[in-house]
């Protein structure tokens, strides 16, 4: 059958039922509406524009969540894309370290570029110091296995092959070695946006932004190399989830910018290897969503679907300045697996539009400071046995800023009849091991705090490390008239063995 009107298809069928006993010999391709026009063509159909034209380009390739310029071009071309593979060691929080399986050196891998119709010649190289083979599966491929088949690269080798761009839209990237979930896991994926022929509206930014899954043996914010668990993995129990490849990747100093009256368009990618996202912007309505990372678009949305293997182009226009934070809208993940990202809008305010109070202590916990650095220094200085009680009160102030400070605030005064306070508090200075005891194991029933009673609960917070809690635990101690002292991370681990008969369940 030629070209046909998709949606006479469906109308056919039912006349076909209507009528059983009445002549069926299908209308051809002389009736008008099969002719109807040339842009019902879409997908690989519409493709293929014919040969490359010109000299060949070679693709230039972003870090995230940076995104490359436009091609501009109105023609097809051959575009020689050149991807590294390297396995590295990075950060995936602070103080934390895992070995990255990367392409381009950074996870996700490099931001690619093109236009449909576009020719690509790939050349993938594998490190030498690589200690893994690596392919190549992009989703943006037509052909078996995505480009997976006929990339299989050694250490310290290179493959080439060819495709057609020939569909429009955001598609992922990814490594599809066996164990192919574990390639993944350990961050090989990223995407490539295949322009429509007449090239995509004009924005003020362009930003890349991916999440991911990880699994690693220790505990969440566990310091140091942290190996990867396959267990974890297979349970789909991540440790982390994470926007571009670690906390912190795009928080702080490293948040991504824009100014009032500005429109953002954000390419969002899943690499999974397991979780779907609902990914959200706390504060902006998505103007547009081009959900799926295909053609058509959603207007005026909240939250959207991003399924692992998945990806979306959303944009939205800044009204008034602040923090926008990027979050799963599966919302442990963002504040206790570090899915967490922020926007910086800067700009007048608009009270017409917005009052103006800050979103930060709410909404970022201990991202609301600019950074952790301080933790890491501390974890470092603990792991070499050198740790000063200025060095964790710093890591500590900022743990408490994130953990605490919602219900006892910032200043440790607490809140009349419903906190208790921890400043100059005379239950801490009767027995300044209750601090870590309180934090791990949670208090609840009467106390009594500077001759007010309290009956209320505080939950365990147990997910804390040893010398997380060992740092608050120093830092209050040594703030705000408290007696001083220094509680270190064996006195928390043994602390944290022993529960208390005023421990409390939580909420
Ligand atoms: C969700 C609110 C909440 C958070 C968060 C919280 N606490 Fe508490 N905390 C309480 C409540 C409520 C009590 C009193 C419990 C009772 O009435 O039995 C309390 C009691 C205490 C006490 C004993 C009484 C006193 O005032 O000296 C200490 C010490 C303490 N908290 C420290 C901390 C530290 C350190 C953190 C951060 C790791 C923290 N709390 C986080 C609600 C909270
Ligand atoms: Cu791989």
């Amino acid at each position: 059958m030629k070209r046909k009107n998709v949606y006479l298809i469906p109308l056919l069928a039912a006349l076909a039922l209507a009528l059983p006993a009445c002549d069926r010999s299908s209308p051809s391709s002389d009736t008008p509406a099969a002719d109807a026009s040339q842009d019902r063509i879409v997908g690989s159909r519409k493709g293929d524009f014919g040969p490359p034209q010109g000299e060949p380009v070679n693709a230039i390739l972003t870090s995230p969540p940076m995104v490359p310029p436009a091609t501009g071009r109105t023609a097809p071309a051959k575009v020689i894309v050149e991807l590294d593979v390297i396995e590295k060691v990075m950060p995936i929080s602070e103080g934390v370290d895992y070995t990255f399986w990367t392409f381009g050196g950074t996870v996700p891998g490099s931001f690619i570029r093109v236009r449909q119709g576009d020719t690509v010649e790939f050349h993938l190289r594998n490190m030498p110091d690589s200690k893994m083979p690596h392919n190549i599966d992009l989703h943006g491929v037509t052909g078996p296995g995505g480009g997976a088949a006929s990339s299989f690269t050694a250490p310290g080798h290179r493959t080439q092959f060819t495709f057609k761009a020939l569909n429009a839209g955001l598609f992922v990237y990814h490594c599809a070695t066996a164990p192919v979930g574990m390639h993944i896991a350990n961050g090989m994926y990223g995407m490539i946006l295949v322009e429509p022929p007449e090239g995509l509206p004009e924005v003020d930014r362009e930003y890349y932004v991916m999440q991911g899954d990880f699994y690693t043996t220790g505990k969440y914010r566990e310091k140091g190399l942290q190996p990867f668990d396959m267990e974890k993995a297979i349970d789909e129990n991540p440790t982390y989830v994470l926007f571009n490849g670690s906390e912190g990747s795009t928080t702080g100093d490293n948040s991504l910018t824009a100014k009032v009256g500005e429109t953002v368009r954000m390419y969002v990618g899943n690499g999974g290897p397991n979780l779907v996202s609902s990914f959200h912007v706390i504060g902006e309505i998505f103007d547009k969503v081009w959900y799926e990372g295909g053609t058509n678009y959603q207007e005026n949305v909240q939250t959207t679907l991003i399924p692992a293997g998945g990806a979306a182009m959303m944009e939205f226009h800044l009204e008034v300045p602040g923090s926008y934070v990027l979050v799963d809208h599966s919302i442990f993940r963002a504040f206790n697996k570090g899915a967490l990202a922020i926007l910086k809008a800067d700009g007048p305010e608009n009270k017409a539009i917005y009052s103006g109070l800050e979103v930060d202590e709410m909404y970022l916990g201990d991202r609301a400071g600019d950074s952790l650095g301080a933790v890491a220094v501390a974890a470092k200085a603990q792991a070499s046995g050198e740790l000063t009680v200025e060095e964790q009160m710093a890591a500590g102030k900022e743990l408490f800023m994130g953990t605490c400070s919602t219900c006892h605030q910032g200043n440790g005064e607490g809140m009349a009849g419903v906190f208790p306070p921890i400043a100059a508090s005379d239950y801490i200075k009767a027995d300044p091991k209750s601090l870590p005891r309180v934090i791990l194991h949670g208090l609840q029933g009467k106390v009594t705090v500077n001759g007010e009673d309290y009956d209320s609960i505080m939950p365990p917070m147990n997910q804390l490390t040893d010398d997380e809690v060992a740092n608050i635990s120093t830092y209050v101690l040594n703030s705000w008239n408290n007696p001083g002292g220094k509680i270190s991370k064996e006195e928390v681990a043994e602390i944290r063995t022993q529960k208390p008969a005023n421990a409390s369940a939580g909420h």
